[in-house]
């Protein structure tokens, strides 16, 4: 039977048991760890003395039966290995059964263009992977359903991810290592939503620990308003359990749950990763076939557009192209950005105007920029950039000025001895002089006032050409 429940107060607590018994004693003390189980999840009243867990017909067994029937496990009323091993994995502390279950209201969202923000980070993941997994777990249920979601930085989004440890500002504290992982508030507004994830696991995007994708997707089906199933192959089936992120597929008892909500997905979910990918009309400025900007960078996996005062976020999987003011996104950086590139060793992207340059980390300024672009090794008869773009498979950066570029070598950290060099000796097809430039999808694109190129590295020629507006879903 496939089971949907609504989001219900989050007044749990959540534990680990690990049996700690020696072999003598074990079967009496499983009985006692069930025993603190039921009680605690089933409302097992009291038991008595031990002997009495050995009957039949008690209650005791009477909730063995039911704590069965709730997990899918063969309905005996006995202790047996499969019952015992379900009670020593880690849970959550919200009972199975009785009238605690639902919220009422079915609370979902209203709306299909859902958005989130991730407020800060855990110790333990590099801030790229982080935003991977996020991003992967909201993929889980926008790959079935007809919701987007759409990360924010710069203002209050709909589902606010944060890490936090202990009392973390709401009313359910966290309780340091294992226990309560994180937990998730129903639809709705204020914290409506929000996914917190307790800073004192070890978070990975692995197999180690608790892989945060695995559990984000988890907390994300609460966000949306799924409680938990009973379907052990679930993914909103209360206890964790590691399956390779590569092969993650959702179950069919998920995919029901979540369509009943919000239903079916119309298309199949495509990546428009290509620039002449079919579109949707958004701002009207940025569909100007010959627009041009003046600076163009990826910023982990999204993509950046920089002109004037505005800049244009595009979320490969959105077909909507965000529009902000550089101020409104970061209020210490100047318009007119010349130049910009992502250093995804560093998970840095670097803002250029001038001779000065700024480094952002995610969507933070770090800290001692800007910086004098002389440092790098220009010569002073530079006083500005043009473009710049990281070459992930050589690690070089290419600085392009004039009709020169310079390659400047991120590990070194040193501008290579042979800049500079002539663009249209290296770079052949793409004119003499670069506007903006970025890497996708192992190509590099060159804006060169109304023209767009795609470079191949490997091959080292232009293998299409394109409108500036390709990547803008027009
Ligand atoms: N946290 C609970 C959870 O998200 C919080 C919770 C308990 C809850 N009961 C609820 C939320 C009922 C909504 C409705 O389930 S947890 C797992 C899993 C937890 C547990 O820390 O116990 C995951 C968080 F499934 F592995 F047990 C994430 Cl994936
Ligand atoms: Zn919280
Ligand atoms: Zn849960």
């Amino acid at each position: 039977m496939k089971r949907l429940l609504l989001l219900l107060s989050l007044s749990v607590t959540c534990y680990y048991s690990f049996p700690t018994v020696s072999e003598t004693d074990s079967e009496e003390s499983d009985g006692k760890l069930a025993e603190d189980y039921l009680k605690k999840y089933y409302n097992l009243q009291t038991v008595g003395n031990p002997q009495s867990r050995k009957e039949n017909s008690n209650p005791f067994s009477e909730k063995i039966r039911q704590m069965q029937d709730f997990f899918g496990l063969e309905v005996t009323g006995k202790l047996d290995a499969d019952t015992m091993k379900i009670m020593q994995q880690p849970r959550c502390g919200v009972t199975d059964i009785g009238q605690y279950r639902s919220f009422p209201g079915s609370p979902v969202w209203r709306k299909k263009d859902i958005k989130y923000r991730i407020l800060n980070y855990t110790p333990d993941m590099a801030r790229a992977d982080v935003d991977r997994a996020i991003k992967k777990a909201f993929k889980v249920w926008s790959d079935v359903t007809p919701l987007t979601f759409t990360r924010i930085y710069n203002r209050v989004s709909d589902i606010e991810i944060s890490f936090g440890t202990q009392e973390h500002g709401d009313f359910y504290p966290f309780d340091g290592p294992l226990g309560v992982l994180a937990h998730a508030f129903a639809p709705g507004k204020f914290i409506g939503g929000d996914a917190h994830f307790d800073v004192d696991e070890t978070w990975t995007a692995r197999s180690a620990g608790f892989n945060l994708f695995l559990v984000a997707a988890h907390e994300f089906g609460h966000s949306l308003g799924l409680d938990h199933s009973e379907l052990p192959g679930a993914l909103m089936f209360p206890t964790y359990s590691y399956v390779n992120p590569k092969v993650f597929k959702l179950s069919e008892d998920d995919t029901v749950g979540i369509q009943a909500l919000y239903g079916a997905r119309k298309e199949k979910p495509t990546r428009p990763t290509s620039p002449t990918s079919p579109t949707s009309p958004t701002m009207p400025t940025t569909c100007e076939p010959n627009i041009i900007f003046n600076a163009v960078t990826t910023l982990r996996g999204d993509i950046l557009f920089f002109k004037e005062k505005n800049v244009w976020h595009k979320v490969p999987q959105n077909s909507e192209v965000e529009h902000h003011l550089i101020k409104s996104f970061w209020p210490s950086l100047p318009s007119d950005i010349e130049a910009a590139y992502e250093c995804q060793e560093k998970d840095q992207v670097l803002l250029f105007k001038g001779t000065r340059y700024w480094a952002l980390n995610g969507s933070d300024i770090v800290k001692d920029f800007p910086k004098s672009i002389y440092k790098l090794g220009f010569p002073q008869t530079v006083k500005r950039i043009d473009a710049a773009v990281n070459n992930e498979e050589t690690g070089k950066t290419y600085f392009f000025v004039d009709d020169n570029y310079w390659s400047y070598d991120e590990e070194k950290q040193l501008m290579d001895k042979t800049s500079p060099r002539k663009i249209s000796e290296d770079f052949p097809g793409i004119g003499q002089k670069v506007h903006a430039a970025f890497q996708s999808n192992g190509f590099l694109y060159f804006f060169n006032g109304p023209n767009q190129y795609e470079f191949s590295t490997k091959t080292n020629t232009v293998t299409r050409q394109l409108k500036n507006n390709s990547w803008m879903n027009c």
